[in-house]
């Protein structure tokens, strides 16, 4: 069933298209089937000269049969479906030795942030891009997903994850691309008037194109930071809280850009 969906490049897209598709089936089937049986009553209970409507006061047998079913239907499709819930949302069973990158939804922008040379976050040596994010194939990449002001949604379809960003908490989630390229990434909760707008795109790369990349960035960034204190005369006070701070807005502003980094 190809036509349907997208093949997925994530390692745990076949399992949710698998589910998608079960539920497809099952919910089809109902639809068509009660669609067929409204069409036949129309004809078989026609209007016909003489013959007067009848009241009937229910049925416990049927009304028993289309409760228990769906019943059922719901419980196994919640049972198939926890596996891979867990899977994917659990953060005690994410895998290890992933990749790390912070990404902070806002209105209408995406800001994916890297550790950089110390491979601490929020320090003077973070680089960050503005509706992009590089990360290599075959690796798992965990990303800590927060928002800057309302409600967004990360969402990109080719690795069948989505997860809401939440104002005040951070949120762990994690894939692993199975194949390069480049993919949308698009903000799945109405957000604001720039809601259509905010979108991005996840270039996965081979493994050694990626590292290759991340160097030039760290060493782009060291070379921006060892400027700034050469200019400001500190030298070696680097872990100062002021400084530090101020380049975090300003310095990085070149890399704010699409284009092949
Ligand atoms: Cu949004």
């Amino acid at each position: 069933m190809d036509w349907l969906l997208d093949p997925s490049v994530s390692t745990f897209g076949p399992d949710i298209d698998r589910i998608y598709y079960i539920i497809l089936v099952i919910t089809g089937a109902v639809f068509f089937g009660t669609e067929l049986l409204l069409v036949y009553f129309l004809f078989r209970y026609r209007h016909r000269e003489g013959q007067r409507a009848e009241y009937i006061h229910g049925s416990t047998k049927a009304e028993v049969i289309w409760t228990a079913v769906p019943f059922v239907i719901v419980v196994v499709l919640a049972f198939m479906s926890a596996p891979v819930w867990n899977r994917i949302k659990n953060p005690e069973v994410f895998p290890a030795d992933s990749y790390e990158v912070m990404l902070t939804a806002r209105q209408f922008e995406w800001e994916t942030r890297y550790a950089g040379a110390d491979g601490q976050f929020e320090t003077a040596d973070d680089f960050t891009l503005l509706n992009r994010m590089n990360v290599p194939v075959d690796r798992p990449i965990l990303i800590h997903l927060a928002s800057e002001d309302v409600i967004h949604s990360f969402f990109v379809y080719d690795f069948r994850l989505k997860q809401d960003a939440v104002p005040g908490m951070v949120i762990p989630i994690w894939f692993e691309a199975i194949q390069t390229g480049e993919y949308t990434l698009g903000c799945a909760e109405l957000c604001g008037t720039g809601h259509s707008t905010m979108d991005g795109i996840v270039a996965v790369q081979p493994q050694a194109e990626f590292e290759a990349w991340e160097a030039t960035q760290v060493a782009a960034r060291q070379a921006v930071l060892g400027g700034v204190l050469a200019s400001l005369d500190i030298g070696a006070e680097a872990g100062n809280g002021a400084v530090t701070s101020g380049l975090a807005e300003g310095a990085a502003t070149p890399m704010h850009e699409h284009g092949d980094f």
